[in-house]
């Protein structure tokens, strides 16, 4: 099917719908399920003025299918990808060398040549259909670091279209960076967008400097220099900087507010058995997310007799991720014998102090956990954001919980009123717990009002016009 080119068009890993196929008798159908996430709910919000064109995966391997109109006049453009392009595209340079890399090597990276061939490849077919996709001087949005050569493979096709590029997760200081065998040509792509956005100040002049101690450029406050590749071509200004990314609060707080998940908040409570504590955790079961290193402070503090076992409980909701690789499966073993070992300590008849929950839970049921817990942990030892963390306070319309956060999400830099931690200072992790068990009310609803002003008024839809205004130039 032919496209009709679009003025605006993201490209991200996957499509905000995921295809369902059956075979029947009269050959195969498919169906396509909505995939809701912070991402698709940002674009709702900017496509509803203007419809544009989204070029993605579909989610099932080896699938290839013809562009589509959604409901919302959204175009559709499917990328297939083998078996093989997930396995060395995504599973294997995507996840097992940039994410560890990129996340300040929390784990051992693997780099591995026919790995970056296929990374190469598939970025190839992603540009290729953005191109494909995109009218005269049409602005492209693309997401992420399964992507990030697709804005110089775009601009060397499209020199009319304007390129931004949004890292989701953290940019590693030059030091831990310039290990990747193929540091040049990841910058190279990356720099063929006008836009390059960050989580944090810091992801951000990490990549400037970057660029000036490998490429030897010039960087000026957020802009660097990057000089034309032939002598008649122009230098360019490209912008790096910040634009923090938030989650569409005020649903959270419909959600939080509406009687069904108060009902199951309370009943939530009654099921664990009325503690005088309710803990909680949620994170992609990741070993970025610091679950160890929770669950080893709270054993601790149990076994020091500081949390009384039969009165306080911690619920980990640990959503299924990535479990075709290896370290993955690795973490998962460890955490569940490790939350088996703090049961098989403390546990009564009836009452266990860890609650795993290793399946992926309604989002309805994740706001009542917010909303009946007393504390939300959230301790990655590196994280781009941690959405969850913001989930939590536009949750808690009612004004009370304390949040427990890392200094390593980015979510810290504007969450100034959480409880935050180091991580890998166990002790000090075991002491901001205790800081958080024992403040006082007005103490707590304090923080949680500053935390909420903060997360109300900086939500997602703010994000996606900010970046694509500054993109845009059409910045106030
Ligand atoms: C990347 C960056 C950055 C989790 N379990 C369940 C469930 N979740 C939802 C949470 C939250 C999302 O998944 C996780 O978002 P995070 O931001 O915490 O983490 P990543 O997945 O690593 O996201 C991160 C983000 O991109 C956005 O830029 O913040 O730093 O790593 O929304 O609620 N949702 C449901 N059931 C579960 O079991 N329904």
């Amino acid at each position: 099917m032919d496209i009709t080119p679009q003025s605006l068009v993201v490209v991200a890993n996957r499509l905000p719908v995921d295809a369902q196929v059956t075979e029947g008798t009269e050959g195969r159908t498919v169906t396509w399920r909505p995939s809701p996430g912070g991402l698709v709910t940002a674009m709702d919000a900017v496509m509803r003025s203007n419809p544009g064109a989204w070029v993605g995966w579909c989610g099932t391997a080896g699938l290839e299918l013809d562009p589509f109109t959604d409901d919302s006049g959204r175009t559709l453009v499917p990328i297939p990808l083998s078996a093989t392009d997930l396995e060395e595209h995504y599973e294997g340079f995507s996840n097992a060398s940039l994410w560890p890399l990129y996340h300040d090597g929390v784990a051992p990276p693997e780099y591995h040549r026919e790995w970056w061939a296929t990374y190469e490849e598939v970025n190839r077919r992603f540009a290729d259909a953005a191109a494909a996709a995109a009218a005269e001087g049409a602005t492209v949005w693309v997401h992420d670091y399964q992507l990030q050569l697709v804005p110089a493979m775009l601009r060397a096709m499209r020199p009319d279209l304007r390129i931004g590029f949004f890292l989701h997760i953290p940019f590693p200081p030059h030091e831990i960076f310039r290990q990747i065998p193929w540091r040049r040509q990841i910058l190279e792509g990356l720099l063929g967008s006008d836009l390059i956005g960050f989580q944090r100040k810091t992801d951000a002049s990490n990549f400037r400097r970057t660029l000036r101690m490998q490429l030897g450029m010039q960087t000026q406050r957020t802009f660097v220099k990057v000089p034309g590749t032939r002598a008649d071509e122009p230098e360019r200004l490209v912008r790096a900087e910040a634009y923090p990314i938030s989650i569409d609060s005020a649903d959270f707080e419909a959600l939080a507010r509406s009687p069904e998940v108060q009902d199951r908040a309370a009943e939530i409570r009654r099921e664990l058995g009325n503690p005088d504590l309710l803990m909680l955790g949620v994170d992609r079961l990741d070993y970025t997310k610091g679950i160890r290193h929770r669950l080893r402070a709270i054993g601790e503090l149990l076994d020091e007799g500081e949390l009384d076992p039969t009165r306080a409980v911690l619920v980990q909701v640990a959503s299924p991720s990535r479990g075709r690789v290896e370290l993955y499966q690795a973490i998962r073993d460890d955490i569940e014998s490790t939350v088996g070992r703090i049961n098989g300590s403390f546990a009564t008849i009836g009452h266990n102090p860890v609650i795993h929950l290793h399946q992926p839970q309604p989002r309805e049921e994740i706001v009542a956990l917010y909303l009946a817990a007393d504390l939300m942990l959230v301790t990655a030892l590196r994280d781009g954001m941690n959405l969850v963390a913001k989930e939590y306070v536009a949750s808690r319309f009612d004004g009370d919980g304390v949040l427990v956060l890392s200094e390593f999400a980015g979510a810290a830099d504007e969450l100034t009123q959480a409880v935050t931690v180091n991580p890998y200072d166990i002790d000090g992790l075991k002491a901001a717990i205790m800081q958080a068990v024992t403040m006082d009310r007005s103490e707590r609803r304090r923080r949680m009002r500053f935390l909420r002003r903060r997360v109300m008024e900086n939500d997602v839809q703010a994000w996606a016009h900010r970046f694509l205004d500054a993109l845009t130039g059409s910045e106030t």
